[in-house]
This record gives C-alpha cells, structure tokens and sequence, in this order.
C-alpha cells in the first residue's frame, strides 16, 4: 500500500507559522485558563481547533473575489452561486447565510411554527443545530446506531440513524408533535462518521409514512458522498456529485455550513427542494437576521468564491488526498498505541480519552487534560469533544457526563501537509506515554452559557 495520497495541487503562497518556546506554552495556556480556545493564534504552531472556515483558497477562488457583485439585491454573485446550488442539489429554492447558525436560525423556528410541545429528532444534533432547536421552543434528540460508541469496533457507517428507535420515538410522541428530522452528514460529533444511502432511504421511508419533514444538516455532504462511494456497495463507480445528489433526492431541506465542504472562509447555505410556502417564509425572515436573500449576510465576494468552492469539493482528486490525510494521521496514532474512534471519520480524528486517562473523572475532564498537554507538548491545538463542551442539566444544574471523552485533531482543507500530521502525531503518542502523569480540571470561571467557548479552568491539586 502507498504510504499517502500525494496532494493535486502544489503551493502558491505560504502563511508563516512558528513555534514558541515550551516555557512560553506553558505561559500561554495558564493565562488562557487552560482553555484552547483561549488562546492567541499566534502562540499556537498546528492548528486543529476546527476545519470550518480554516481551509486554504484555490486559485480560482482568489480571482473569483475579485468579480464579485456588491449590489445589496439582485447581485450577479448571487445567481452564480444560486446556480451551483441549483445543480448540486437539484432543489428549487436557494438563500444563502451568513455560516451555518445562520441558516438554522431562519428554517428551524419556521418548521416549529409556534406549537407547543414540538421535538426535532437527529441521528446527532451539532451542538448550534441543539441552541437553535432549544431556541426555537423544541427539544432535540439523538438517535444513533449504539456502534458509534464503540470506539474500538469497525462499522462503516457508524453515523446511522437507528431506525427501529427512529420509529418508537416518533409513534411514542406522535408524529404532529416532530417538527423534523434531521440528518446530520456527516456526524460530526461522534467523529465525522458517515450515513449509507441505504440508511437514509430508510430514514425518507418512515419520514413519508408520518408525514415529516427531511432536513440534511450537510456541512460535511460531500465527504459524506465520497465514504459512500468507498464503502458502500454498488456506488463504486459513481461521482461524488451523482451520490450527493442521490442524498438530496430524499430529504426536502439542506442546511449547509459552507465553511467546510464550500471550501471557504465563510458562508452558509438554505435549499429547500420544492416547498414555495416555506420558502416565502424563510425569506421573509432571513431579512431582519441576516439580511437581503439575495446576500444573507455575505459579500458579493463571499458567494463568488463559494460558488467555485461547492464545486471544487465534489472532485474525486481533492477528496482521495483529503481522506487519506485523516486516514494517515488515525494509522499513525494505531501504530504508536493511542485509542481513536476507529474508522476514522472525514474531518477530524477523534482519540479517545476515556481510555488514555480513567484516572480523570468526567467532572474533572479527561479530554481537555489530554488536549493541554499535547498543546504544551508541540504547540497543537485540539479541541475537547466531551463532558467539558456538554455541561450542565439546565434543570438541576448538575454536571453532565458525556457517553464519549473526545480530543478532535480536526484536519483544515488543503492547509497541511503530512510531515504537519507527523509533529501532530508523535506529539500525542508521546503524551500518551506519559499519560499516567495527567491531571484533571476544576472551573476559575464558569460562564451560565456555551461556557467552553470562554470558560478558564486551573488543574486539580
Ligand atoms: C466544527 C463546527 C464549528 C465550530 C462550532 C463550535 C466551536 C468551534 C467550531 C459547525 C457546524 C457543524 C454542523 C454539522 C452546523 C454547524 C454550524 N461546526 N452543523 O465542527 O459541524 O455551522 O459554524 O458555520 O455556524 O468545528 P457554523
């Protein structure tokens, strides 16, 4: 087997990073509170905080910049960009936003519509889709396949919705009472693990037989499409762009983050498939959130470069070397010992921390221990994915414990290259050979909400 996919484009333009001394990280951390997210870009070598928004640009989407229409309505950049959408999705209806959150606080409050007592039910909920389900009155609930938590287990679409527990819970609180579902592709949260074609024709077939709405929440939709075309049988010979547009072809809405699989800095995405009432409405809202549809909070700029973007992320070469670059780093950390959910997923690999430090408890949490040292330890920084990012039961107040402790060594688009997965790599093994001197976290300041973002912490004595 090759070692890796050897990247199809080579670089143009460099963006310096550097290394701080150690004693400057260990500095750096303690003055953020022991919180990555806390700390200045500057002090941080391998950035792995997130692949949304964080990607490198193409050629072509640099000149792209430069035509755009900055018309407040009616802009050329938003046909163009409508015109892409139109034909990846085949849906009739295209408002763009200003990031994914955008999106979900325009469609999700319009698909409650006021009622009472309404839930959205998702194989996974990104945590902004739960805040704007949450604001809009509903409640949110998971229903994936128990495979997703077995970390050390191979399944190849570990992002399946359970589908006789999908059905239970809709007959159990009536379908009038579920506002949609949502399909999330890929599951980010548990590691960017896939959904089949098959399980999402499943999920369509009792979508239909209630009578519910079908949202793809498809930040990630075209990895997703590309999972299905290695792993799932019969799709072998098919384009990325052929299976993405099977996905469309059986839900009604897709919501999109575009700062990940639009390959841009920024930028959100609504489509709705063929719905003329709701689109009126969803355009009629997005005017006093985000803005004219014809802009929803971007630049004329913005929707040019994401017009070519969407498209360049469905070509077979970028994709190959952009999920080997996962594969490399989840084999490199095998090889060296250390547990990750296991395959890895397409954006990220997540290590399992539970199993790397049991003598933290879950209150004290074992994941952003194992995220501040591999920092301190080469300047990476990852983000934690467990009980600290949770939080607390908004009823009783009490810590909540998360079914996974997860470090994210989330991997930006065409930004990296492998000897930048290799520094990443041996730093996490050699803390995990050294995981026995890991200490938890007690909170300094514990903000009331989305408190991880801000929060700064001190370790255990
Ligand atoms: C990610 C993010 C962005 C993020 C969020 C919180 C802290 C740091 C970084 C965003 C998603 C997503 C899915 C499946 C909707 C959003 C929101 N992910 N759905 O994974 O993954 O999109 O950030 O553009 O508003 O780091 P938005």
């Amino acid at each position: 087997m090759k070692k890796y996919v050897a990247p199809p484009f080579r670089i143009k333009m460099v963006e310096p990073i550097r290394l701080i001394p150690k004693e400057d990280r260990i500095k750096a951390l303690e003055k953020a509170g022991y919180n990555p997210f806390q700390l200045r870009s500057e002090d941080v070598y391998i950035d792995l905080l997130t692949d949304s928004g964080t990607g490198s640009m193409s050629q072509y989407q640099w000149a792209a910049l430069m035509i755009g229409d900055e018309s407040y309505a009616g802009s050329k950049s938003f046909y163009n960009f409508e015109k892409v959408v139109k034909d990846i999705t085949g849906y009739e209806y295209v408002i763009p936003a200003h990031q994914g959150r955008g999106a979900e606080q325009v469609v999700l409050p319009q698909l409650v519509d006021g009622k009472e007592g309404m839930h959205f039910i998702s194989n996974m909920h990104f945590d902004t889709t739960r805040a704007h389900v949450e604001i809009a009155g509903a409640r949110a609930i998971d229903c994936v396949i128990e495979e997703c938590f077995d970390t050390e287990t191979y399944h190849p679409f570990k992002g399946n919705f359970d589908l006789i527990k999908l059905e239970e819970l809709i007959k159990d609180k009536t379908a009038e009472k579920i506002a949609g579902i949502i399909m999330t592709i890929t599951n980010n949260s548990a590691g960017g693990q896939p959904v089949s074609l098959e399980n999402l024709r499943g999920v369509k077939k009792i979508a239909d037989a209630y009578g519910i709405t079908l949202v793809i929440d498809g930040a990630r939709y075209a990895e997703n499409a590309f999972f299905i075309k290695e792993r799932e049988e019969g799709y072998q010979d098919k384009t990325i762009k052929e299976i993405a547009k099977e996905q469309f072809d059986l839900a009604d809405i897709f919501l999109m983050s575009a700062k990940k699989d639009g390959l841009s800095n920024i930028g959100g995405i609504i489509a709705i498939k063929k719905d003329e009432e709701l689109f009126t409405k969803c355009r009629t809202y997005i005017v006093p959130m985000e803005g004219f549809p014809t802009y929803g909070g971007l630049a004329g700029r913005d929707l040019e470069a994401l017009a070519v973007g969407l498209e360049e992320a469905l070509d077979v070469d970028y994709m190959t070397h952009r999920i080997d670059q996962i594969r490399y780093l989840g084999d490199r950390l095998r090889e060296g010992g250390v547990p990750i959910q296991y395959p890895v997923g397409g954006h990220a690999v997540f290590v399992d921390c539970k199993k790397i430090a049991p003598h933290i408890p879950f209150g004290q949490f074992p994941a952003q221990a194992v995220c501040n040292a591999v920092y301190i330890e080469a300047g990476v920084r990852p983000v934690e994915i467990g009980s600290f990012l949770l939080g607390r039961d908004p009823d009783t107040g009490e810590q909540l414990e998360s079914p996974m402790e997860l470090m994210r060594l989330t991997i930006p688009r065409r930004t990296y290259t492998y000897a930048h997965l290799d520094v990443v790599a041996d730093a996490c093994i050699e803390v995990y050979n050294n995981r026995e001197k890991l200490v938890g976290f007690d909170f300094d300041f514990e903000p009331p909400v989305l408190r991880h973002f801000t929060a700064k912490l001190k370790p255990v004595k």
